[in-house]
């Protein structure tokens, strides 16, 4: 369960349906070229919260029948409504996903014993391991070491995926619990999660730069800081203009230029006018 992990895209068509041979397209883009250790299925990258839980359970089957078991995969099932985080957890663990996750509940303000609760529900109703999804600047939830090792206390909660630039937090939560895995959740402060020894790391970027990500990740377990600082600046140049151009259809841009037909972006997320399409071009040429 350690290593490079992509948070995986997803292809969509112009009437906002997957597109079945764009997604499989992608997943061979990820496993031969990129060559990352696995994929986490449904989360932010993949537009989860845009899309029908039909379209979840699609998605989900559709990786897996690519998949095989040539990578690990985790699969995000985390919902507002737990009646379908419940149902969708079982669905991929009959799948055969070796881990599922969920985002941190979101939108009301929900305390932290109902957060608990949300997760030892989940777990309750499904035989699987779970990586809780924490990303504080698009949920507004953020927890403490204290509520993280709370959470931990279920033996089936092996781990968090950690989208926050709290560094102080990180190597707080390394060293209490250096049983559970812990994802770096940012690209761009991927070394800097690394130097406080992660066990691994999950991106969206790692769709189109995933063995880059890897040398930072490698050459920082080996002690190989210099290295390792001048690949996260080539990919932070890249990662700066992909952000700058627009981040999901910049990559899904991106990818069209290796032949991947990677679609377009769910509405309301827009697509790029014909100026930034150029512009992924030329990004895609210059770092990739
Ligand atoms: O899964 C991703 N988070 C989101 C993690 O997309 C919200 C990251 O990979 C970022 O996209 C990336 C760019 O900021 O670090």
């Amino acid at each position: 369960m350690k290593g490079i992990f992509t948070a995986l895209m997803c292809s969509f068509d112009e009437k906002g349906q997957v597109n079945e041979k764009g997604l499989r397209e992608i997943i061979r883009y990820n496993i031969d070229v990129q060559k990352v250790d696995g994929l986490y299925i449904n989360g932010s990258t993949g537009e989860n919260f845009l899309i029908s839980t039909e379209q979840k359970r699609q998605i989900f089957e559709i990786v897996k029948d690519e998949v095989k078991d040539q990578v690990t995969l985790i699969a995000q099932i985390g919902s507002l409504n737990i009646d379908e985080a419940v149902e969708l957890a079982q669905f991929v663990t009959e799948l055969g996903y070796d881990a599922i996750s969920a985002v941190t509940p979101f939108y009301y303000k929900f305390d932290f014993e109902e957060i608990k609760d949300y997760y030892n529900t989940i777990l309750e109703n499904v035989n699987n391991k779970m990586i809780i999804y924490s990303i504080p600047a698009l949920t507004g939830v953020s927890m403490n070491l204290d509520q993280f090792g709370e959470l931990f206390e279920n033996e089936k909660i092996i781990g968090v995926k950690f989208t926050a630039p709290d560094f102080f937090l990180l190597e707080r939560l390394r060293h209490a619990y250096p049983e559970k895995l812990i994802y770096s959740g940012f690209d761009e402060m991927l070394l800097s999660a690394s130097v406080l020894n992660v066990d691994g790391a999950i991106g969206s970027t790692f769709n189109v730069n995933g063995s880059r990500a890897r040398q930072i990740f490698e050459l920082a377990q080996k002690g190989q800081i210099a290295e390792a600082r001048e690949i996260q600046r080539v990919t932070n140049d890249l990662i700066a203009a992909i952000l700058d151009n627009g981040l999901y259809p910049t990559i899904k841009e991106i990818l069209k230029t290796k032949g991947v037909d990677a679609g377009v972006c769910r509405k309301p997320m827009k697509a790029l006018t014909e100026e930034k399409v150029q512009r992924a071009k030329q990004i895609a040429e210059k770092y990739l």
